[in-house]
């Protein structure tokens, strides 16, 4: 029965998706970026009754198309669920979201009258099927390592942590390592040395805000908790020159990984993905330092590197999927008075500048936006001794109490050590405004995000 159940299901999607009417969403970023608010705001101005949203950027709704959108509840009973209702309840209550400490999914139905011909004239409506996942930032950094052996993994991690941001901290574990006998496999041994490698990499995480740790299931183990295929660690480049018994165990961990971790993660949630947004939080970037928005851009280019782009068609739809549309979102531009948005797109652009030179994008759409799932300032006006100052006026983060400020300029371009030297960065982060149940969440530029990622899909 059961079986006959999951073939009905299967097939059911092979139809929509030779029809166009299944959409998978890859929502890209690393932690704290903004995916889990962007999904829960997402879901929340789809579904909210098309009465309530003010969404002008997106034609389906504008031209009184959009019907509604309703959450599926036929997804399977073992597949984890993104907390939507909770989250919303959450934000609209005042609170973020804890960071997302495994992976869940979630399918809307989008219900939309056809624009025209033929379709329009046959039927009443049209439905198309969303999907959605969220899972923890810290493991799409794993993604890269499928593209390297156990050993230039090494010789990368080392590279990057003679970075000044983290080369004191990695200087006690080269000291730790050096006196390490390598011919000593042991379970004892393995699991001190994993031990004291994931404490320096929350200790990257916490005190050198680095954003480039890998591997990211030692940050966030989810079901892999205590099992072997977490003892893993980046040896010195100098204990890979010769063999050792430690060597090998730690090669041959790196290769499990790699196939029992790393490839089944990619393959679930983003071997099949339509349109992706990749959301990049560059203003905590800017606010942690020159080193530290040096390791974004070079973590979003081998991110990217990891998604395969290009043309689609019905065929590479069933069989080959690939990303025909890529959204590149600055989040949290509510943290900025309204003229800096700019800026923001545009250093969005140049940290990007690199990756996007490669000549896979050519063949897909693209376009740069900064947005705010869920708008938390109000903007306004100061008078100043030069004149009338923009300004915002927000819930602190760090206080909880309402501040009024001028958060600063955004550089248009990637700024250089010296500004860095002269000027500190001090985006603030804000708390989301509590407003009743019923309010659809305030956002910023999210109609002309789901334009670019959903509109040709609702025509
Ligand atoms: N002002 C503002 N802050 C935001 C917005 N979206 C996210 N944030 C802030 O960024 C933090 C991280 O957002 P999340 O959505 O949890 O980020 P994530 O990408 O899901 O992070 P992980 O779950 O750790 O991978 C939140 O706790 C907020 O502090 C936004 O639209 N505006
Ligand atoms: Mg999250």
């Amino acid at each position: 029965m059961q079986i006959w159940q999951e073939f009905q299901q299967q097939s059911q999607q092979l139809t929509k998706r030779v029809f166009n009417r299944h959409l998978r969403l890859g929502v890209t970023g690393l932690s704290g970026a903004g995916k889990t608010a962007f999904i829960t705001s997402l879901v929340n101005q789809l579904t909210a009754p098309v009465d309530t949203v003010r969404l002008p950027f997106f034609s389906p709704l504008q031209q009184q198309r959009f019907l509604g959108g309703r959450i599926d509840t036929s997804q399977a009973m073992q597949t984890p669920r993104f907390s939507y209702e909770s989250n919303l309840q959450q934000i609209q209550q005042g609170q973020w979201p804890a960071s997302t400490s495994s992976w869940s999914q979630l399918s809307l139905n989008l219900r939309y009258k056809p624009a025209g011909g033929l379709a329009a004239q046959l039927t009443d409506y049209r439905e198309l099927q969303l999907d959605v996942v969220d899972y923890p930032g810290e493991w799409l950094l794993d993604l890269p390592m499928l593209q390297q052996d156990y050993q230039s993994w090494c010789q990368f991690s080392w590279q990057l942590f003679e970075k000044p941001h983290r080369a004191e901290l990695a200087a006690e574990f080269a000291a730790y390592l050096q006196q390490v006998d390598l011919d000593d496999d042991s379970e004892l041994q393995l699991q001190q040395l994993t031990n004291t490698y994931s404490a320096l990499l929350q200790k990257f995480r916490l005190q050198s805000h680095a954003c480039l740790l890998q591997p990211g299931r030692l940050l966030l183990p989810a079901e892999l908790a205590g099992t072997p295929l977490l003892q893993l660690l980046p040896l010195l480049p100098s204990q890979l020159q010769q063999p050792s018994k430690l060597l090998s165990r730690l090669q041959q961990h790196y290769a499990s990984y790699q196939k029992l971790v790393i490839t089944p993660f990619y393959q679930q949630y983003f071997a099949g993905i339509d349109h992706q947004v990749v959301l990049v939080d560059c203003l905590s970037a800017l606010n942690a330092g020159y080193d530290v928005l040096q390791e974004l851009q070079q973590a979003l280019m081998l991110i990217l590197q990891s998604f395969h782009y290009g043309p689609t068609g019905w065929w590479r739809r069933l069989f080959k999927p690939r990303i025909s549309k890529v959204l590149f979102a600055a989040s949290k531009a509510d943290q900025l008075t309204p003229e800096q948005h700019k800026n923001l797109t545009l250093l969005l652009q140049q940290l990007l500048q690199q990756p996007l030179q490669d000549s896979r994008y050519q063949y897909c759409q693209s376009e740069a936006m900064a947005l705010s799932a869920v708008v938390c300032s109000d903007i306004g006006q100061v008078q100043t001794a030069e004149g009338l100052q923009a300004c915002l006026q927000g819930i602190s983060a760090q206080s909880g109490e309402l501040i009024t400020l001028y958060p600063g300029e955004v550089p248009w371009s990637m700024p250089s050590p010296l500004l860095f030297s002269h000027h500190r960065f001090a985006f603030p982060a804000f708390l989301p405004r509590p407003i009743p149940k019923q309010q659809v969440l305030p956002q910023l530029r999210l109609d002309q995000a789901l334009e670019f990622l959903l509109g040709d899909h609702l025509t």
